[in-house]
């Protein structure tokens, strides 16, 4: 295609969007992707094919390198192209992963609010969606324990509209000013730099200490939810209260929430520890997989509102982000769908240049006067300008698919080309006015204001335990004892002994048993009467027990089989294929990854075997949701020798992973898990026994108990 080609259908596009017409967001991208192709040629940044890319252009002969020239322009554009390369990392949320999306609405919600995409359940309005952690460096490990960011861009037909969350409800501080505090003392310290992507130190522990509204948050950091399974096994919150505004000019509060399909699992905290070495990119190979395998992770999509009237119904303030709205208070209402369906084409420029920003917001969507939020709003837009520069809105993957057109002009690294002899309002011609309320124009809500001007919150905002106990409280008793370990865990990294030593004593005002335990495990004084009663309450939707996946389902684990030479083929195979065909993601585990041979094959043939994925030292347990190992009199004994194959299933136990195996593989699992009161299966009944499914003797034909068991396992994820 010509130059004046591609620019006049990158003009038609830009032109049929300026007049309205409905564009998808993957469209528009389009008309600025370029696909590398065998048949284009380098050239240098100015159109010019180059024939050596690979060489400096130099004074040389055959016996002597002689001094490079600085005439030569595209050495010293490649090398000054690469100089630039890097833009300063966000300074939260460093590392991410993102996709696009769709969201749908099925349930119109115009009783609450006029915004387009919440009461048109006709739309099916584009998104993106970058999940991140938040205290590491852009190549900080995935696994480690932190709140994970959520931040959903919805770009809807009335402009974008950004849901800038994370996957715990609440937050660390209730006024924006704290942030800067708040980052400070969980990064790395400022001395060494140390340590990285953790807050298990003791600058982080001594601000909560001293800053007790941190208390609720910290509860929740320390729970399973600070160390998902998968970004697509989280919930997420818009944790802010906005507002929403109807066709009537009528006000609600209301929350976000995202509440997935697949239910909302996490690692155990020894396997996000190894993890982290063994695959830093685990969350994010594991989203983009299943991406690419078409297994579209869905969230269901929920609002609890209350009526302005109500506002001051509640024993906590409502405009306080360190508190939730206890569903039997404020029930969710679920009205729409997100699926994410496909993967970036480059990290840079999307998931890198991505911009956020709680301001982002659509008509029928407005603030609160949460001190969190109006902050934030100020922050992101602000954070921008040094991250991507002044006309950070024009990027591709910020810009909205409806029309912008305002006398907004000039500034680094502008786009735009704006046609016209003005660029001021009002003017001569009548360009561009302003729109009218029936035109769609943002309506500012009338929001009496009244007070004086003060540096204070209101009263409530000082309470800041009950809901640290009433998420506690919700626990259910492995959650809870999670819970401890994780504090015991940090604490025991804090080696000045006044963190540890207040943090003991702290945790009296939530429970006093988590204290006394605590305490003990970390060298604290162990306090012998609660600081704070507790008070005992608990709400539901705070255990995240309570969500299963909506359907039962294996599809996208990763089942790891076991073999060695001699192994059953019949179950072998049959396993495999009845675990595609449910959706999981089998992948076979040898001693070696050259080809492996079943019983009575003829090893000198090559091809009668099986090719291993990985072999079992490249590839460890902890990348897999489950274990199957088929029978195989030869294959078991020589598992059974093996140190690191005994150490495979022994790991797999102590994370709590479903293990199958049929015939000899209780043999592996009797030497393996030497505990008294496990049962195995002797004759052809599978038996079921501390998470371990084995069938003893399949009988002829027996490949369908071995299907069910595969299946079996499966319940357990
Ligand atoms: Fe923030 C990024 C979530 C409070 C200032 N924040 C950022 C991202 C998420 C959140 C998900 C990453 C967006 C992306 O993927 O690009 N932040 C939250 C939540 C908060 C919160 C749920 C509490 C309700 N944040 C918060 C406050 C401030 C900021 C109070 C400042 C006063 N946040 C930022 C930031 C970042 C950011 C510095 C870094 C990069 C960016 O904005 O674009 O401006």
């Amino acid at each position: 295609m010509s130059a004046s080609n591609i620019l006049s259908s990158t003009f038609d596009k830009a032109k049929k969007m300026a007049s309205g017409e409905k564009e998808g967001k993957i469209s528009q991208l389009d008309t600025i992707s370029q696909d590398v192709s065998k048949d284009d040629r380098i050239t240098s940044d100015f159109g010019v094919k180059q024939g050596n890319t690979d060489d400096w252009l130099r004074v040389s002969t055959n016996d002597r390198t002689g001094p490079m020239l600085l005439e030569d322009s595209v050495s010293r554009e490649k090398i000054h192209r690469f100089d630039h390369e890097r833009i300063p990392e966000r300074v939260v949320h460093a590392r991410g992963a993102g996709a696009f999306g769709t969201f749908r609405l099925f349930e119109s919600a115009e009783d609450v609010t006029s915004a387009g995409v919440l009461t048109d359940t006709s739309r099916e309005t584009p998104i993106f969606v970058r999940f991140s952690t938040v205290q590491g460096s852009r190549g900080s490990a995935d696994t480690v324990r932190d709140v994970r960011g959520f931040a959903v861009k919805f770009y809807t037909q009335e402009g974008n509209w950004d849901i800038v969350g994370n996957n715990i409800p609440v937050f660390f501080i209730q006024d924006a000013i704290k942030f800067p505090d708040f980052v400070h003392s969980v990064k790395p310290e400022p001395h060494n730099e140390v340590p990285q992507g953790q807050s298990a130190h003791n600058n982080f522990w001594d601000f909560v200490y001293l800053h007790t509204e941190a208390t609720h948050m910290y509860t929740w950091a320390m729970s399973d939810r600070g160390i998902p399974r998968s970004y697509r096994m989280m919930q997420g919150f818009g944790v802010n209260t906005f507002t929403l505004i109807n066709k009537s000019g009528e006000r609600h509060f209301v929350k976000f929430h995202w509440t997935p399909e697949l239910g909302v699992h996490s690692l155990v905290w020894d396997e996000a520890l190894k993890i982290a070495g063994q695959d830093p990119d685990f969350h994010r190979k594991d989203l983009w997989d299943a991406i690419e395998n078409g297994a579209f992770p869905k969230w269901k999509f929920g609002i609890q509102t209350i009526p302005e009237s109500k506002q001051d119904d509640f024993e906590f303030d409502i405009l306080d982000a360190t508190k939730i709205w206890p569903e039997e208070l404020v029930p969710i209402r679920y009205i729409g769908e997100l699926e994410l369906n496909k993967n970036v084409d480059e990290y840079f420029p999307q998931t890198e240049q991505v911009a956020f920003c709680t301001a982002h917001m659509v008509p029928g969507i407005g603030h609160s006067d949460d001190p969190l939020l109006q902050g934030r709003s100020f922050s992101y837009f602000d954070t921008q300008l040094s991250r991507l520069g002044t006309n950070w809105q024009e990027l591709p993957i910020n810009r909205p698919v409806c029309p912008v057109m305002n006398f907004n002009r000039d500034g680094q690294g502008r786009h735009t080309i704006n046609k016209g002899t003005v660029n001021y309002w009002p003017n001569r011609f009548d360009a561009r006015p302003p729109a009218t309320q029936s035109e769609g124009a943002y309506p500012d809500y009338a929001q009496k204001v009244e007070g004086i001007k003060v540096r204070t919150k209101s009263e409530k905002f000082k309470e800041h335990f009950n809901q640290a106990q009433l998420f506690y409280n919700s626990l259910s008793p492995p959650e809870q004892a999670h819970v401890a370990a994780a504090f015991a865990f940090e604490l025991d990294h804090c080696e000045d002994p006044i963190v540890y030593e207040r943090m003991s004593q702290r945790l009296a005002e939530i429970d006093l048993s988590l204290a006394q335990q605590v305490a003990e495990l970390v060298g604290g004084t162990k306090p012998s009467k609660a600081t704070r009663q507790n008070h005992g309450k608990k709400a539901k939707g705070l255990s995240q027990t309570e969500y299963p996946p909506f359907k039962p389902t294996i599809a996208t684990r990763r089942v790891a089989i076991i073999i060695a030479d001699g192994f059953n083929k019949a179950v072998f195979s049959g396993v495999k294929a009845a675990l595609t065909a449910a959706g999981a993601l089998p992948f076979v585990i040898a001693p070696r990854r050259s080809e492996v041979f079943p019983a009575g094959a003829d090893k000198s043939t090559p091809g009668s075997g099986v090719k291993p994925d990985h072999h079992l030292e490249g590839m460890r347990s902890t990348m897999f949701d489950a274990v199957f190992v088929p029978g195989g009199a030869e294959s078991i004994q020589t598992l059974s020798k093996s140190g690191r194959a005994l150490h495979w299933v022994r790991e797999a136990f102590g994370h709590l992973k479903a293990i199958a195996g049929t015939g000899e593989a209780s043999t592996l699992f009797r030497l393996a898990f030497a505990l008294p009161g496990i049962q195995f299966s002797q004759g052809g009944e599978a038996t079921e026994s501390y998470g371990v499914v084995t069938v003893g003797k399949l009988a002829p034909g027996g490949l369908s108990e071995a299907v069910a068991i595969a299946k079996e396992g499966a319940g357990f994820l």
